[in-house]
This record gives structure tokens, sequence and C-alpha cells, in this order.
């Protein structure tokens, strides 16, 4: 819905399931089973706003793609729809048969930052209390651990000390290892309206030059892994500036001179950090400074930060900078963890993690004890379990034999994900929990599938990246047979024998339990304390106003900020700072592998496409999985723009079409990690990425994998658009997207039009069909016209780009489209306007052709093309992007 529609008076407050900004979100059921969603004008975290993912939730809600029942693997591998007593029995029987053969450390719990934090607090205390495994990981291994090892390393606690607030008073923002234009949409433009009112300045650091960087003051495109190097100089550059807050370090911090002396080994100079880095010495001594005489200062970080061999090393290096200045829990500056997931922090605080206990706590001995106290658990988890990578391991090699994976699709974005799917086929009992039908995680054939409640249905709540607990409520009902997850995981719990401490009214009782445990025994030892909830009844669980942790029973406001006056939770309060390792990737380069492989995300689509991949708008912005590679490094191996290219590393492959960008250092090259085998044939990065992990954290480096590239030749390339699927055939690589009235898919084959002809009469007949063939030219465009309606296009041509896409697909979207000139359809004339091109803005379905024309006919800013065209003026995702296509107008007429 468009941010200027009305809202209607019955909207329900909740959060939105994406990113972990957490926007509120109003949200009206539209009785047809979708919903009318705004941004929830009081919600601190957006104020209103939301970003394109955001604002097209209510077309991401459709059943047709639900699993809507308990599913059993039956004998033949099939399935068999079965009760939910059968479902629920069968995971106990299985669990406690596992347990008696081989002991509760051959189950294992893989979860996600998706789970609401009451679903996460259930799973988490069956497993370590009451099966007595300590193996629960979670997928924010993949995303936050390097971030939560180093705030426990310095600060002794998983705190972020910052709010959101300190964005709008900072006067320097640093951006590292974050697309913030992409991934956080609504903090990216807090930060630009900072900018705008204010004058803050903004540094980007990251190896490519993204549309965050765009209108960044100065952007820092380091070499990959280098981050602490950078922070490790500043630090340097502190000190040497007589820039330090003596007063403060003296009273709050430990280990100043032993980090300087490190800090000084791996970066002693500008120049030497110029050299490590590979950026210009100007550019790092511009940094510095900056940064040195900016008191109001955040920096803000993410997954190139986190998902490295050394990320708790990056994390550190930038928490001491902020240490070391006191600029630390004040208005305006401090250092900022992005979080992903919409409850990556919920996850945290619950102790989902393989390292973690409950409610912050870790695992010493009195925590221990404490927790199966206050539990009454009768078989508690001893010692810390398997991280992500190391659990997949123990399932290859059947360690572990039960394996319960809720909300999250491992056989698309773990490393080595061809692997990890087939260890997953190998397990003696495979439960999962999703809300989907097929996804690739499915295809290993778990042998129960449960379907849980998704967005809009289920109730609970989730922290964002500021700490601020919000409610997501449900606002549709369940459908079918589905349930919510803790009520799932709490009737598998009774059936374990535990039914005292998982007989739990609702989420709000799960809650106060949470919070209780928050509070016991802490009296302000421990960061995390939400006793203030810990009486909460049902109906101020519903009131819920979204709060920023900590809120002990006395400060039921809740806080905005930590440490500025110390206060460490390190057992002396004072922080600790770290010597750092020698900066260096996981795996080198060498002749065979040349390149390294960076992954990482798009701007509209979320994770493995399981929602935003049923939106047509979504689908539009980046319809097709491309490999970007810098244009000299496209010479140099051969590639072609809008071809295809394979990308091999040691441990697999993937084919994508090729982009060139000048953004992409040499050297390397960028693959998104959304597509998996249910949306294209061969784009599964996962599978090329390596395992190799943070010694601290356990998290994989994601993002610097040594990586060849070559051309892939293919005859020809086309589109094909239907109502429902449409085989294509065997050897294609194909994409397909959601578009507007069916199925769509970009492809390339080898086949000759002879048979794309045969595969067309195969599957339609020849009734209404109208074909345009250019035996000579390769050429193959045919429409299928039913009672004047175009029923489906196949167009084939042999080389570039897949011709009349937008045109096709624009006639194929509007039901009252009368096809009455066939043959002008089909060369491409039907259309009433010109093709649109590449959706730039989503909110307002604007493409490329549209905002350059307009910027030739005489626009000459993003604000004079939302006045025009409205694009960019609901969510502003897109302004970065206008700009550019902006820019390069303007560079051309000059030329
Ligand atoms: N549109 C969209 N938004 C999302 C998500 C999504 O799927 N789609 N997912 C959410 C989740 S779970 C997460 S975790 C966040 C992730 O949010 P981000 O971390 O912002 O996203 P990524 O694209 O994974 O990676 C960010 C950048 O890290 C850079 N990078 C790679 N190596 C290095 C390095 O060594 N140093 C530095 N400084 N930078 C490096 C990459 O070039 C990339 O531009 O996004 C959240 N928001
Ligand atoms: N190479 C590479 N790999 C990466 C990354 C990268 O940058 N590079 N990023 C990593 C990061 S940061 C992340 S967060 C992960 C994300 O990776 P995943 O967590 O695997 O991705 P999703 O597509 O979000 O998977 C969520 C699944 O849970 C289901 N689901 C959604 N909501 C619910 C619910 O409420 N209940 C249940 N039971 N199921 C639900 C969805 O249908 C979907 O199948 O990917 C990681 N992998
Ligand atoms: S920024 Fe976008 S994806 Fe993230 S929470 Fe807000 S609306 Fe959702
Ligand atoms: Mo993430």
């Amino acid at each position: 819905m468009r941010h200027d529609a009305p809202l209607a008076p019955t909207a329900t407050r909740t959060t939105c399931p994406y990113c972990g900004v957490g926007c509120g979100v109003l949200a009206t059921a539209d009785g047809k089973g979708g919903a009318a969603v705004a941004g929830d004008p009081d919600h601190p975290a957006n104020r209103g706003r939301l970003c394109s993912k955001g604002s097209a939730l209510g077309e991401t809600l459709a059943q047709g793609h639900r699993v809507l029942h308990p599913l059993r693997r039956n004998a033949a591998g099939g399935y068999d729809a079965v009760g939910w007593d059968q479902a629920l029995d069968g995971a106990a029987e299985g669990f406690k048969a596992v347990i008696r053969d081989h002991g509760p450390e051959a189950v294992a719990f893989y979860l996600s930052g998706q789970l609401l934090t009451e679903d996460y607090y259930v799973a988490n205390k069956l497993a370590k209390g009451f099966i007595g495994t300590p193996h629960v990981d979670t997928n924010s291994r993949l995303c936050m651990a390097s971030t939560v090892a180093a705030q426990r390393r310095v600060f002794g606690s998983d705190t972020v000390p910052g709010s959101y607030e300190d964005l709008d008073a900072a006067d320097l923002i640093v951006l590292v290892g974050s697309n913030t234009a992409w991934c956080h949409p609504v903090l990216f433009r807090r930060i630009q309206e900072n900018r705008a009112e204010r004058g803050a300045k903004v540094v980007v650091i990251d190896p490519r030059v993204t549309a965050t960087a765009e209108d960044a003051d100065l952007v820092l495109p380091l070499k990959p892994g280098m981050d602490s190097v950078l922070f490790a100089g500043l630090l340097v550059h502190l000190a040497d500036h007589g820039l330090i807050a003596r007063d403060y370090i003296e009273r709050h911090v430990a280990g100043l001179d032993e980090t300087l002396a490190n800090a000084r080994d791996i970066a002693g100079s500008s120049a030497a950090v110029a050299a490590r880095t590979g950026l210009p010495e100007d550019s790092v001594k511009a940094f510095f400074t900056l940064w040195g005489q900016t008191p109001a200062v955040v920096t803000a970080w993410s997954q190139g930060v986190n998902q490295s061999a050394q990320g708790t090393d990056k994390v550190a290096a930038i928490l001491h900078c902020h240490l070391a200045t006191a600029r630390i829990g004040r208005p305006g500056c401090g250092p900022l963890s992005l979080t992903g997931q919409p409850n990556a922090m919920g996850g945290r605080e619950v102790g989902g993690m393989a390292n973690t206990l409950a409610a912050h706590m870790g695992y010493t001995p009195a925590e221990i004890e404490r927790v199966q106290r206050f539990w009454g658990a009768p078989a508690m988890a001893q010692r810390e379990g398997l991280k992500a990578v190391a659990m997949m391991e123990a399932v290859a090699d059947r360690r572990i034999r039960a394996l319960w994976v809720m909300a999250t699709n491992p056989a698309v974005s773990l490393p080595r994900a061809d692997a990890v799917r087939a260890a997953l086929s190998g397990l003696d009992l495979f439960v999962i929990s999703e809300n989907v039908l097929s996804n690739d995680t499915l295809a290993a054939k778990p042998h129960l599938i449960l379907p849980a409640a998704a967005w809009g249905e289920k109730d609970g709540t989730v922290t964002n990246s500021e700490r601020r607990i919000s409610r997501q409520r449900g606002f549709l009902p369940l459908p079918g047979g589905v349930k919510p997850d803790w009520w799932i995981v709490c009737e598998v719990a009774k059936r374990l024998g535990f039914s005292d401490a998982f007989s739990f009214r609702g989420p709000h009782a799960i809650h106060a339990e949470h919070a209780a445990l928050s509070a016991f025994e802490n009296e302000g030892t421990r960061d995390f304390d939400i006793g203030a909830h810990a009486g909460l009844s049902l109906a101020a669980y519903d009131a819920l106003a979204p709060v920023q942790w900590p809120v002990p029973w006395d400060r039921p406001q809740g806080t905005a900020r930590l440490f500025a006056d110390g206060g460490f939770f390190t057992g002396d309060g004072r922080a600790q700072m770290q010597a750092l390792a020698e900066p260096a990737p996981a795996s080198a380069t060498d002749a065979r592998f040349p390149l390294r492989l960076n992954t990482g995300r798009v701007r509209d689509h979320w994770h493995t496409m399981t929602r935003t991949g049923l939106s047509p708008r979504l689908s539009a912005h980046v319809a097709e999985p491309a490999v970007s590679v810098h244009p000299a490094d496209a010479s140099r191996y051969g590639l072609v723009e809008a071809k295809f290219a394979r990308i091999e590393t040691r441990e697999g492959q993937a084919i994508l079409k090729v982009a060139t960008d000048t953004g992409i250092p040499e050297g390397s090259l960028f693959a998104p990690i959304h597509w998996s085998a249910e949306t294209a044939s061969d784009a599964r990065i996962g599978a090329a990425v390596q395992a190799l992990v943070d010694p601290f954290s356990g998290q994989p480096e994601l993002k610097a994998t040594p990586a060849s590239i070559g051309p892939v030749a293919f005859t020809s390339q086309g589109f094909v658009l239907s109502r429902d699927a449409f085989p294509l055939p065997e050897g294609s690589w194909w994409a397909r997207l959601a578009v507007e009235g069916g199925e769509g898919r970009l492809f390339a084959t080898n086949e000759t039009i002879a048979s794309a002809m045969a595969l067309v009469r195969a599957r339609f007949g020849e009734e209404g069909l109208v074909e345009l063939i250019d035996r000579e030219g390769g050429g193959y465009r045919c429409a299928v016209v039913h009672q004047g309606r175009l029923l489906a296009a196949l167009f084939l041509a042999p080389t570039g780009r897949a011709p009349l896409w937008d045109t096709v697909k624009a006639v194929f979207a509007d039901p009252t489209a009368e096809i009455g000139h066939r043959f002008a359809l089909l060369a491409g004339r039907a259309a009433s306007g010109t093709e649109p091109g590449p959706t730039i803005c989503a909110c307002f379905g604007v493409g490329l052709h549209a905002i350059r024309a307009a910027f030739a006919a005489g626009a000459t800013s993003a604000e004079e093309i939302g006045l025009r065209l409205k694009a960019g003026t609901n969510c502003g995702s897109c302004l970065p992007e206008i700009r550019r296509i902006g820019a390069r107008a303007f560079s051309t007429e000059a030329a």
C-alpha cells in the first residue's frame, strides 16, 4: 500500500518481519488473505516510514505456497498429511529413541533470528534444560556472532550501548561493511536527513562501492578483511594526537597500553595503514582526522565486519576507538551494531546460541546452577555446544542424529551448502518447522514438516538493533492447521514428559517467565534485565509499547544508553581492550582461484526469497541472479555483459548472469545470496562459499572465498510468461520470478527453435497460438491467446538481453488487455507505452526508462523526479539509484 493511502481505524500495530531496524507497521487485513500496510507513525524506529520490502508486505501473504497441515514422510519418500497428535507424538518418539540409543547430545536444534523471542525461549529451554543437549545454535551464527563475541570480550556483556537517536544527533557517521541504503533503508533515510538538516558527514568503508557510498563524504574501498588495520591505525592516531580520554580510561577501561602496543605492530603509521588496506594515504589521514576531531561520532557496522575470519577482532578494534575517546553511551556517539534479522537480538537475549545459556548468562558453574534452579531443569547442559558450522559437520559424521530446524533455510544459507544438504538427508530424525511447502532444506526430505504460523498470524515480541522490544501482533486467522512455533515446541516438550515446565497459556506467559529469569539473582550484575515485565498480565502484554532494555522492575520506561559512566559487566566494572591477531583473510588466492568471491544482498529481496519472491513489485528491481564484476576483469576473463559466467571455488560452483560494475574492485566478484534451487537453475551461491570460521565467534568468512570465473555460452536467451509453471528443456539456465498474473522465467538454452516450438505445442496445443519465426536470425516468438487474453508467451533470441521482456510482461499483467494485434505484440508494438525497464522505485512502480526520460526532459535532481513521477517519495530506498541515473545523464550530456 502507498504511504498516502488512508488508514483503516481497525489497523493492528505490529512490527516488520524483515530487517533489524524493527519498523512499526500498521496492518489491516483486506478480508481476502492479503493486507494493507503502512508505517506506524508512533513507532520510534521508523516514525511512519517503511522501505520497499516493508511496503510490499501485503503482497507476500498469499497461502498457495504455505504448508497448512503437518506432513510425515512415508516409506516411498512422499508425504502424508497427518493430524497434530500423530505429528507431535512422532517427533517426541523420534527424539526419545535417539536420546535412548545415543544420549541427549545426539540431539541438536538449529534456530533462527526470525523466530519470536517467546518461540526462541521455549526451544532453548527444552534443549538446554530438559533434553540436556547444549547443541542449540542459530542462523545468527552467520550473522551477528562476531559482534556478540567482541561485545562479550570487551564490555563483558553482549550490549549495544546506543540508540537510533544517536544517528540523528551525530556529526559523523561511519558505516563499515554495511550496505545501509539497501539493507537498513529506514535508518539510511534517518542518516540522510541528519546530513541534510544538520550537515553530518558520512564515511563508508567497503571494498565495493555500493548505493550507500553514493552520497558519502568519504569513501574508503579498502582491501577485504583489512578493517582491523584501519581501526588499529585510528587508535594509534588518537593516542599520538592527544585525543585519548585519560580520565575515562583510568576509571573504566583496562588494557589500553597493551592494546596500543599491539595496534602499533599492526598499523604503525598512516603510510603503513595505507599499504595494508590498499587505500590512498590521503584518504586514511582524512579519515583519522575527521574521526579524531568529531566528538559526536557513530560507527555502525554489519556483515562486512561480522562475516569474517577475524570478525571478532574487527568489532573489538571499533569498540576500542570509542572507549579510548569515551565516545560511548552519550547522545550522538557510540558503536552501533546494525543487526540483520528482525529478532537476532531477541535470540541473543534468550541465549539461543551454542555458547550462551539464557538471559545473557554464560556457561560458568554458577550460571549453569542458577538457570537450572530457576527452570527446575532435570538435565541441564553443562558446557557450550556446537556452533552452526561445527554442528553441520557433526550431522555429517553422525555424532548428531536428530535435528530440529526452525525458521531458517540452511541448505541455502550455510557455507558449503551442497555438503549441508547432503548431511541433512542422512539424519535419523529430521524435523522442520516451516511456513512454506517447498524450499531447498525441505528438499533434503525431513521426516516431519510442522506447519508454523507466519508473520501476520503469530504473536510475540522482537528486539531491534537498539535493544527495543516491540510486539508483533497477529491480524490474520491461523490458516488450515497451522500453529505458532512456541505451541509446537511446548507440545513436543509435554510429550517428552515435561508438562509442568511447558504448560504456558500463551506467549505472554512465556514472556513473563523470560523476564523473571532476566531479573533472577541479577541485582545489576547482568546487562539484560527486563524485570519490569516479570509480572506482565495478558492485557499489559497486548498493550506493550516499544521499549528499550534494560527494563528493570524500577525503570519500566526502559533505558536509552549504557556505559557513559562505565559500569561494564566484567566483574571489576572495567571494559577490557583486546590485543588483535595479525589481520589476514582465512584462505589465500592462488593461480587456480585468483579472485575473491564476495556475497551479500540486493535491495528488494529477503534472504532465500520465500516471501519477497512472491511479490512482482519486489521481483522487478533485480530480476535475476547476476555476478557483478569489474569491466577490466570481465575482459580479462572473457566475460560479456548480460551473458553468463561460471564461478568456481574449492567448494562448488554456480552459473550467474554477468553484470559489469566499476564499483566492484578488480580481483573480486560479488554475488547475491538470494537465489536457491527453487528460484534458479544454478545460482545457489552458498554451494561455492567456504566454511572457515572466526576463532572466537565461530562465524564463517562468507565474503572472501577464493574463486575463479569464466564464460558459459548459450546459443539463445529469452523469457517465458505463463499463468502456471512452464517446463523448460533440461540443461537450460533459468531464473523464476513473480510477475503480475502468473510466473515468469528468464532463461538461456542451447536448444533449437524447433525444440522450443515442440515444447510450446506440448504444453498449449495449437489453439490460439501465434508465432513469429526468424530461422535465419535464430529468433522465435510466440503468444498463446485465449478469448482475446494473453495466456502465455515465449520469446527467444540469439544474443544479449531478453528482448521485450518488460513490454510483454506489462500486457500479460493486465487482465483486461485485449490482444487485438497479435503480430504487433510479437513485434513488440502492442504495449501502450514504452518499455519501463527495470523497476527503480518499487513503491510506485517507476522504471529506469521513465526516470531517464524525465532527466532528459529537464529534471535536475532526485527531488524533481519525485515531483514529476512520484519515484522515491515513499520509502526512499531508490533515491541513491535515482541520483546515480541523474549523474550518468549529466555526464553523458557533458561529454
Ligand atoms: N534488502 C535486504 N535487506 C536486508 C536483508 C536482506 O536479505 N535483504 N537481510 C538482513 C540481514 S539478516 C542482514 S545480516 C543485513 C546485512 O546487511 P549488510 O551487512 O549491509 O549487507 P551485505 O550485503 O551482506 O554486506 C554488506 C557489505 O559488506 C561488504 N564487505 C565485504 N567484505 C568486506 C570487508 O572485508 N570489509 C568491509 N568493510 N566490508 C566488506 C560487502 O561488499 C557489502 O557491500 O541485512 C538485513 N537487511
Ligand atoms: N554466502 C553468504 N551466506 C549467507 C549470508 C551472506 O551474506 N553470504 N548471510 C547470512 C545471514 S546474515 C543470514 S541472517 C542467513 C539467512 O538465511 P536463512 O535464515 O536460511 O534465510 P531465510 O530465507 O530467511 O529462511 C527462513 C526460513 O524460515 C521460514 N520462516 C519464516 N518465518 C518463519 C516462522 O515464523 N516460523 C517458521 N517455523 N518458519 C519461518 C521461511 O519460510 C524460510 O524458509 O544467511 C546467511 N548466509
Ligand atoms: S527498514 Fe524496511 S525491511 Fe527493515 S524493518 Fe523497516 S520496513 Fe522492514
Ligand atoms: Mo543476517
